[in-house]
C-alpha cells in the first residue's frame, strides 16, 4: 500500500493534515526508522520515543523559519524525515550518505551542529537573544532529554534564561533513561513529578485544562496564567523550573499528538521562558527496544522480527577488555574507584558496577564532575580510573589540568574511542586527546598497540604515581599477538619491533599493527625498515627515537590522533634539537580538518593511516621518483571497528 509520507510535502503539508492522518505519519516513520536502522546501525530507540513529539513541533512551528535545536542530535531522525530527507534517509550514517546527527551543511532545517550532551539550551537562549536583539519575531524551541539535563552546562542555561525572560520554549524529553537508567537527585525529582498519585491527579486535569484553551486569541495567555495559577505551588511541593523563571507545563504524555500541539501552541503565545514536560517511552513502538531500551539505545544491524543483532565478527571490543581487567585490578587493591560519566556499557565499567557497587560512580553526563570528584577520592588516597570517550574528554580540560595535574594527583583516565570513531563521525571522533594531554605538565600518556598491551598499561598506570591517561580506540581486540615479544612497561620506553636501515617507522597505538603489515610491503619492494612501538606519547622515548634517527636518516611517525600537538611533533622537535646530521621527516595522522562520517577503516584510510598508505609514505621517503606495487595484498590490518554505535 503506498505510504501517506511518501505523497507529503514536509514539514509543510503536516499543517493541513487531520489527526488520524498525522498518526498514520507517526506509524510509518516508525517504520521507516527501525527498517533503516536495522540497516545501518544507529540510536534507534531514543529517536522512536520522540516520532510524537517532532510531529508536533513541526506541525506547529514554520521550520526553519523558526528555530528546532534537538540536544545530542542522536534522537532527531524523525525531525530528518520530516524536513525533506526521506529519500535520504537510508543513507544514514554511511559514508557519503546522510549524517546520524544534526548538521547544519546538511539541511537549512538543522540549525546547529550536535552531538555533545547538554548543549541545546544555550545554542537556543544564543539564538533567542540574537533574534530580539534583530527585532525578529521567530519561536524558538530546543528538545533536551532527561539523561542530557543532568549535564551541568544545561543548569546554567536554565539559570540565565530564566533570569533573561525572553521567548524561548524547552521539551525536556522525559524516558527516565540515559543511555543506561538516569541517575542523581534531578531523576528522583522527574520521577517523583510523574508518579505520585496526587501529581498524576492534576496532571490529568492539565491536561483537560490544556484541551479546553483555544488554540488562538488573547484568551491564550490568561488560560495560561490561570492554569499555572491553579497548579503551581498548590500541587508540586518544589516547582523547579518555576523558581528558576520558567513556565511549567507538565507533565504531559509525549505521545499523544493532540496534546503535543495544543502545548506548544500554548507555549508559544504565552511567550518567555517555558518548559513543556514530556513524558516519552524510550524505544516507543518496537516492542524489542521498549523491553530493553539501553541495549537499542545505539545499536549496530539487527534482525527486525526477533530484534536480534547481527555482530559480524563476534571478537570483544578494547572496552570490554579494559572493564574485566579494573574489575580484576580492583579485586587486589580496595583503592580502586571506577568513575563513568553516563556510560557504563560503552566504556566496559558495567562489569565494575556489578562488581564493586561502592566504589563505582555514574555521575551522569557530568564529565568535569567525573574529574575533579576524582581528584577528591585521589586527595584522600583513592586511585580513580575515569573512563571517559576522548571526545567527552574535551569538556573537563580545565578539570584535568587545574584539579588533577595541578595537584599532582594519581589519577588513571581511561581514554575509550581515541581516535576515528566511524559512523557517529565529526562531533565524535577523538583525535585531540594526544594534543590537549600533552601539554599538562605532569601528565603521562600511553596508548597500547593491542589488548595485551591495553591490559600490561593499565596495571602500569594504577601503580605510578601522578595524573596517567591511557587512550585506545573504538576497536575490538586482534586476538592472536602479532608482536611476539611484549616486555613489561617501562616508564616513558618504546619498544624496538623491526630492525631494518632504509627508514624508521615509529607508531603509537593502533597504529603499530598496520605498521607492521607496511613493513612486510616495504620488505616485498627490497626496503628495510626499523618499526618502533611508542607506547608512550609523553614522556616520548628520546634515547630510541635518537638512535632510530640517526640509523635509518628517515623518520615517519604515525598516529591515529590530530598531527597538530601529536606524538609527531614531539619526535621532530628531537630530531631537529638534538641531531645535527640532516634527517628526512614525514608525519601521518589525521588532518587539521573535521574528518566525516564512515566505516572507521575508510576514513583511517582517506588519512594514509592503512598499511598501503603507511606503505607509500615510507616508500615516498626512500625512493621519491618510484612508485609502489598496486599488486599488494594488504591483510586486513587495522583491527575491524566494533558493531555498533559510539
Ligand atoms: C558530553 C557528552 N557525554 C556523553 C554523551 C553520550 N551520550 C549520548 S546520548 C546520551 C544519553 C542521553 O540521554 P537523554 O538526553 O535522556 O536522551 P535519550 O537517549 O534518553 O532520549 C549520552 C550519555 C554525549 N553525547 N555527550
Amino acid at each position: 500500500m503506498a505510504r501517506l509520507l511518501d505523497s507529503l510535502d514536509l514539514p509543510k503539508a503536516l499543517k493541513h493534515l487531520t489527526l488520524g492522518q498525522l498518526q498514520q505519519v507517526a506509524g510509518e516513520i516508525r517504520e521507516e526508522i527501525i527498517d533503516t536502522v536495522s540497516k545501518t546501525g544507529g540510536h534507534l530507540a531514543s529517536s522512536l520515543g520522540v516520532v510524537e513529539l517532532a510531529l508536533a513541533i513541526h506541525t506547529v512551528l514554520d521550520s526553519p523559519y523558526d528555530k528546532v535545536i534537538w540536544d545530542v542530535g542522536h534522537q532527531a531522525y524523525a525531525h530528518k524525515i520530516l524536513t525533506g530527507r526521506l529519500n535520504e534517509f537510508s543513507s544514514l550514517r554511511q559514508y557519503g550518505g546522510i549524517s546520524g546527527f544534526p548538521r547544519t551543511d546538511e539541511s537549512p532545517h538543522d540549525i546547529y551542529n550536535t552531538g555533545h550532551s547538554s548543549t541545546s539550551i544555550s545554542i537556543a537562549l544564543g539564538i533567542a537573544k540574537a533574534r530580539d536583539l534583530k527585532d525578529e519575531n521567530y519561536s524558538v524551541l530546543a528538545v533536551i532529554g532527561d539523561g542530557s539535563l543532568t549535564g551541568g552546562m544545561a543548569f546554567e542555561a536554565l539559570n540565565h534564561a530564566g533570569q533573561l525572560g525572553t521567548s524561548l520554549i524547552v521539551v525536556l524529553n522525559d524516558n527516565e533513561m540515559s543511555i543506561s537508567r538516569n541517575v542523581g537527585g534531578l531523576a528522583s525529582y522527574l520521577s517523583r513529578i510523574r508518579t505520585e498519585p496526587h501529581l498524576l491527579k492534576a496532571r490529568r486535569r492539565l491536561e483537560r485544562i490544556i484541551k479546553n484553551i483555544p488554540i488562538i486569541g488573547k484568551d491564550v495567555s490568561e488560560s495560561v496564567r490561570k492554569l499555572k495559577g491553579s497548579l503551581k505551588y498548590l500541587v508540586i511541593p518544589s516547582m523547579l523550573f518555576e523558581d528558576l523563571g520558567f513556565t511549567y507545563l507538565g507533565p504531559l504524555d509525549g505521545h499523544d499528538i493532540p496534546l503535543l500541539i495544543r502545548t506548544i501552541q500554548q507555549a508559544k503565545a504565552k511567550g518567555g521562558p517555558v518548559l513543556i514536560h514530556a513524558v516519552t517511552k524510550k524505544g516507543k513502538g518496537y516492542p524489542p527496544a521498549e523491553k530493553d531500551p539501553r541495549a537499542f539505545h545505539g545499536v549496530g544491524k539487527f534482525h527486525v522480527p526477533s530484534g536480534k543483532m547481527l555482530v559480524s565478527n563476534g571478537s570483544r571490543s578494547l572496552s570490554e577488555i579494559f572493564g574485566e581487567a579494573v574489575v580484576k585490578a580492583a579485586s587486589k587493591d580496595p583503592r580502586i574507584i571506577a568513575i563513568t560519566a553516563a556510560m557504563p556499557d560503552g566504556t566496559g565499567l558495567n562489569a565494575f558496577m556489578k562488581a564493586y557497587p561502592n566504589r563505582f560512580f555514574d555521575v551522569g553526563i557530568a564529565e568535569q564532575h567525573a574529574v575533579t570528584m576524582a581528584g577528591g577520592l585521589a586527595s584522600q588516597g583513592f586511585i580513580p580510573v575515569v573512563a571517559v570517550y576522548s571526545t567527552f574528554l574535551q569538556r573537563a580540560y580545565d578539570q584535568i589540568v587545574h584539579d588533577i595535574a595541578l595537584q599532582g594527583l594519581h589519577v588513571v583516565f581511561a581514554v575509550d574511542r581515541a581516535g576515528l570513531v566511524g559512523e557517529d563521525g565529526p562531533t565524535h571522533h577523538g583525535n585531540l586527546d594526544i594534543a590537549f594531554l600533552r601539554s599538562i605538565p605532569g601528565m603521562t600518556v600511553m596508548a597500547p598497540m593491542d589488548e595485551h598491551e591495553l591490559v600490561s598499561m593499565l596495571d602500569f598506570a594504577l601503580h605510578m604515581q601522578g595524573p596517567c591517561a591511557l587512550r585506545y580506540p573504538r576497536s575490538s581486540a586482534m586476538g592472536k599477538k602479532k608482536v611476539k615479544a611484549c616486555p613489561p612497561i617501562e616508564y616513558g620506553r618504546g619498544l624496538l619491533v623491526e630492525n631494518g636501515k632504509d627508514v624508521a617507522i615509529i607508531a603509537l597505538g593502533s597504529m603499530v599493527d598496520p605498521s607492521l603489515d607496511a613493513v612486510g610491503i616495504l620488505r616485498q619492494e627490497g626496503l628495510s625498515a626499523t618499526l618502533v612501538n611508542a607506547r608512550f606519547a609523553k614522556p616520548v622515548d628520546e634515547s630510541l627515537i635518537l638512535e632510530v634517527s640517526r640509523k635509518c636518516k628517515k623518520v615517519l611517525v604515525v598516529e591515529e590522533a590530530s598531527t597538530i600537538g601529536g606524538l609527531g611533533n614531539a619526535v621532530s622537535d628531537i630530531i631537529c634539537n638534538k641531531i645535527q646530521e640532516k634527517v628526512d621527516f614525514a608525519h601521518l595522522g589525521i588532518p587539521d580538518d573535521f574528518v566525516t562520517h564512515g566505516p572507521r577503516e575508510i576514513l583511517l584510510a582517506e588519512c594514509g593511516l592503512s598499511a598501503m598508505g603507511i606503505a607509500e609514505a615510507a616508500f615516498r621517503m626512500c625512493k621519491p621518483r618510484g612508485a609502489i606495487s598496486l599488486a599488494h595484498e594488504v591483510s586486513q590490518s587495522v583491527a575491524s571497528s566494533v558493531e555498533g554505535v559510539t
